[in-house]
Formats: C-alpha cells, sequence, structure tokens
C-alpha cells in the first residue's frame, strides 16, 4: 500500500542535536517503525509525520526541550497515552512529538489530605494501583485507563464513568506544574483546598489541550473507595423512558454513581463483535447500566429504587465482581466494537435534558440524509447529559470480518456538519469531554461567540506567543 502521508519535515540543523543534549541519544527517537506509533490516532482518522519523537524524564528536561524547539521556530505536539478521540495528540503537520511517558514517578499518598502527586505520564491505572491500597481512588474512571495518562485526562478535562457523581477532571485537580514554550516552569502543588490568591493555573489547563503549556505533574484529589458496588443493566423501551428513569432514579438513590446508556444498535454490536452476552431477548431500545456504590452494600436500595419504576421492562442486577463485569461489558466495550467496524466519525455531544431523547432519535434520520446507509451507534453518559454518537459511513460486515475502510476527511466532514447543527439547534454542546481537537475546531464558533474565541487566542498568545505548542487544535485556523 503506497504511504499516502505527507513526507516527513526536516527538523532544522541542530535541533536534534541540542534535543539529544537535554535527553540523551536513547530519547530523541527518529526510525520511522517507532515514530509510527506516535504519528497515527487512536481512530484510525489522524495519522501524521514527525522528524522525532522526544521523551523527557523530567520536568526541567521537559522545559528545556521545549526552549530548544521554540528558540529553533518548531512546533510541538504533546502527546500522552495517545488515546484522544480528536486528532489532538498527533503531528499533522510535521511538529516534534514530546511524548510524556516517562513522566510516571507516582508520589506517596498523602492520607490525611486525601491527595496525591503524581508526574504528568503516569497512566489512570498506575495511580489507582497506587492509592487503592490506601483505601482512595481518582474520581475520574474510563476505559481508556490502561493507557491515558493524568497529564492527557487534565488536559482533555476527561470525563468518565462516573463523573454524575464527583465531577470531570477539573475537579480532581488541586495542584499542578507545567513547562510554558519558553522553557519557564509554573509549579503551584501544594494542594490547599482554600488558596484564594490569583488565577486558578489548573482550571485553566484542565481543557487546554497541550495549546497553553505542558503539564508536567498534577496533584490530585482522591475520593474514597466505597467498598459495596451494585450494578445493574435495565432494558427500556425508549430513550425518553430512559431518560424519566435517570431523573426518578437520582431522586431516590444518594449512592447513585453511574448512568450510562446503549442503544440497541449498540447493544448488537457489542454482542457481535465480542461474545458477550445480553441478559434481554430481544434486544431492547435502550439498555441503561446503573451502579450504586456506598458504605453498606446497596443491593436493597437499588432493588427497591428499580421496582418502583414503570420505565424498566427487564433488569439484570449483580453485586458480586464477575456479574457486575459482565453487564459493564456492554457500556465498556462500545468504542473497541465501533473500530471492529471501521474509521468512525465520533461525536461527542451534550444535550439538555429536555433535548436528548428526541436528538437521540432524530439523529439517525440526520446522518441518512447525508451518509446513506451509515451505521449510526449512539451509547454514552446519559446521567450527564453526554451521549457518543459514532458513525461508520463504511463499514466492515461485523462478525470478525475486516473493519471498513477510511471513509476520507469529506465524508467525516459531512456527517459532523449535520449532527452539530442539530445539535447547536437543541441548545447542546458540541463536546462533552473529547475536546474540540483538530476534528471540530472549525465547528467551534458554534457554541463559542466570536468574543469568546478572542479571549482564547489572547490567552493562548500571552503564554504561547510563538505559537509553538499543539498549533492544530481548538481554535479555528486564523
Ligand atoms: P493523548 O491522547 O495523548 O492527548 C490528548 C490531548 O492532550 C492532546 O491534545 C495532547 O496534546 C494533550 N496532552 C497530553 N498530555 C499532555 C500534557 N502532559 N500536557 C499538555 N497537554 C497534553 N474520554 C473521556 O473523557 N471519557 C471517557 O469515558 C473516555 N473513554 C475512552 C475509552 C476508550 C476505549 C478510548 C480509546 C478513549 C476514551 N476517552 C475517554 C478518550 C481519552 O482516553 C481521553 O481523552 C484521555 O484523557 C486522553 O489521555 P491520553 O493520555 O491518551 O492523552
Ligand atoms: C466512552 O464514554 C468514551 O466510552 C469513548 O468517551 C466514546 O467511543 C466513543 O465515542
Ligand atoms: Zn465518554
Amino acid at each position: 500500500v503506497p504511504d499516502a502521508r505527507p513526507p516527513v519535515p526536516p527538523a532544522p540543523d541542530g535541533l536534534l542535536a541540542a534535543l539529544r543534549a537535554v535527553v540523551g541519544e536513547a530519547n530523541v527517537v527518529v526510525d520511522a517503525d517507532v515514530t509510527a506509533g506516535y504519528e497515527r490516532d487512536w481512530t484510525g482518522r489522524f495519522v501524521g509525520r514527525t522528524p522525532a519523537v522526544v521523551r523527557p524524564g523530567s520536568t526541567d528536561e521537559v522545559a528545556a526541550v521545549l526552549a530548544a524547539c521554540t528558540a529553533a521556530g518548531v512546533r510541538v505536539v504533546p502527546q500522552g497515552g495517545n488515546t484522544g478521540l480528536v486528532g489532538g495528540s498527533v503531528p499533522l503537520a510535521g511538529e516534534v512529538v514530546l511524548s510524556t511517558r516517562r513522566l510516571d514517578d507516582v508520589g506517596p499518598v498523602d492520607e490525611l489530605a486525601a491527595q496525591v502527586t503524581v508526574g504528568a505520564g503516569a497512566t489512570l491505572a498506575r495511580v489507582r494501583a497506587a492509592t487503592l491500597p490506601a483505601g482512595l481512588d481518582v474520581g475520574v474512571d474510563l476505559a481508556a485507563r490502561d493507557s491515558a495518562t493524568i497529564g492527557g485526562m487534565v488536559a482533555t478535562n476527561a470525563g468518565g464513568l462516573r463523573a454524575l457523581r464527583h465531577g470531570p477532571m477539573r475537579h480532581q485537580v488541586v495542584g499542578i506544574e507545567a513547562a510554558l514554550a519558553d522553557g519557564r516552569v509554573v509549579s503551584h502543588l501544594r494542594g490547599l483546598l482554600k488558596d484564594n490568591t490569583g488565577y486558578d493555573l489548573p482550571g485553566l489547563l484542565c481543557g487546554s489541550e497541550g495549546t497553553l503549556a505542558v503539564v508536567t505533574r498534577v496533584r490530585l484529589r482522591l475520593v474514597p473507595v466505597l467498598a459495596h458496588r451494585a450494578t445493574a443493566l435495565l432494558a427500556v423501551a425508549s430513550w425518553a423512558d430512559a431518560m424519566a428513569l435517570v431523573a426518578g432514579l437520582r431522586r431516590v438513590l444518594p449512592g447513585l454513581e453511574v448512568v450510562e446508556a446503549v442503544d440497541r444498535i449498540g447493544v448488537d454490536l457489542v454482542a457481535d463483535a465480542f461474545g458477550i452476552r445480553v441478559p434481554f431477548t430481544p434486544t431492547p431500545a435502550v439498555a441503561v447500566l446503573v451502579e450504586c456504590a456506598d458504605v453498606r452494600d446497596p443491593l436493597d436500595d437499588l432493588a427497591a429504587a428499580l421496582a418502583d419504576r414503570a420505565e424498566v421492562v427487564d433488569a439484570a442486577i449483580a453485586d458480586d465482581p464477575q456479574r457486575r463485569a459482565g453487564l459493564w461489558a456492554v457500556r465498556e466495550r462500545c468504542t473497541d466494537a465501533v473500530a471492529t467496524l471501521g474509521v468512525p466519525t465520533k461525536l461527542d455531544v451534550t444535550l439538555p435534558a429536555a433535548e436528548l431523547a428526541a436528538f437521540a432519535v432524530d439523529v439517525h434520520a440526520v446522518v441518512a440524509a447525508v451518509a446513506p446507509g451509515a451505521r449510526v451507534v449512539v451509547f454514552g453518559h446519559v446521567g450527564d447529559g453526554n451521549l457518543h454518537v459514532n458513525v461508520v459511513v463504511r463499514p466492515g460486515a461485523g462478525s470478525g470480518a475486516p473493519p471498513g475502510p477510511d471513509p476520507g476527511a469529506d465524508v467525516h466532514e459531512r456527517v459532523t456538519v449535520a449532527v452539530f447543527a442539530e445539535v447547536a439547534r437543541r441548545g447542546g454542546s458540541i463536546s462533552a469531554e473529547h475536546g474540540i481537537g483538530t476534528a471540530k475546531r472549525g465547528h467551534l464558533h458554534l457554541v463559542r461567540s466570536a468574543e469568546e474565541v478572542a479571549v482564547f487566542r489572547a490567552i493562548r498568545a500571552a503564554l504561547d506567543p510563538a505559537g509553538t505548542l499543539n498549533p492544530n487544535v481548538l481554535t479555528p485556523p486564523a
């Protein structure tokens, strides 16, 4: 297959030597076989080229790498676990990739404050492995936990599977350290919960998508591990019923931590792709996953609350880890299952509660009008009003057959325009948790005013006047 990617741009004279002097020979990777893994995003939709992947091992090295690149006029894409879904972590226009994966130290758990300081390149799984023995957990969890890094989760303000209870990443960050593009370092890691001494830098960097600074260390607040969990997978007849169920359960279950949903197409796809057993026949219009966590077994309270809800057509309920994992798989494997079909257009939207059900129904006709025959899978964090609309325009045959080919940028764009118009018409947001990245930056005007975008640009210019950091994301092309 011919390589359709743009040619690798040469690094300016002396830059690679300068970078090697900072991080060592082994950590400036130029071997195309190795750099290829950093040039393609998780979905396969966004592929670029880089002259080098640089792997600093400390904050000072990150700062020196950025200073060298800025001095040479070379742009930099920060990359953590490369699990982002909006094309923000790959070098689309020949940038140097700054990989944070070596910044993976996890400090001692501060049990008194319920906090921990971690390197930006530590994966979520690694951090949790350190905190769980102390009875403490990170408030955000997501299916990409084995690869997604804390720095990437901060940069995207990741939401995940229990934002309903603990909020997104922004609510977990109580201190931050980051290197600016010119090599200066800002560090405020004390983690004081009350600290009204000026601008909130953690808040600013959460959701900044690598455009303002490279996050090097993060002080996280931790939440108590609630040892008892009860999980239910519920069959409901419509999205309207799913929304009514969410509203009803929220009122009576103080331990409610998760309310997720998957539509019929998604449930069938997960079952087909991975042989996962679905406890309902026929497959319901929507499967809702509910989980409660408490200091006592919440199974009886959950069962009683569900017995009162007319929307529940059928239910499977469990409080033992193995059966709970079986129920979770129906929701957690959706992203992997879509990937078996082909290269999706991934849209990650929030709708006002009153609009969500109608949107979830109408989106099929909206997509069919611009991409007849496309497979549309709708799932997500329905408790947060957040739906993931995955559209595969040229799907493979499923059942283990090879994925279909990428339909191309024009088709992704056509689908995006149509769905976002519907989201905007209903007063929603075009990104709930994955960010704007490169995939959506041309659509920011739908949800942000010209004045807001001007402020974004001014903040960017103040922190990174040379425009070194992640030039292809967030703010629309000038
Ligand atoms: P990357 O993909 O490497 O980078 C993402 C962005 O952050 C890029 O713009 C990059 O430049 C920037 N960046 C990375 N590290 C730094 C740093 N140290 N400093 C500054 N900028 C940086 N997301 C959710 O919100 N909720 C989910 O439930 C969820 N589930 C997922 C499930 C699967 C199976 C997959 C594949 C993805 C999922 N995601 C989810 C998306 C993804 O995991 C998150 O966006 C995650 O936060 C990305 O972390 P990462 O380390 O992989 O970042
Ligand atoms: C999830 O909630 C992730 O599973 C990924 O945010 C969503 O694949 C997607 O579109
Ligand atoms: Zn999600």
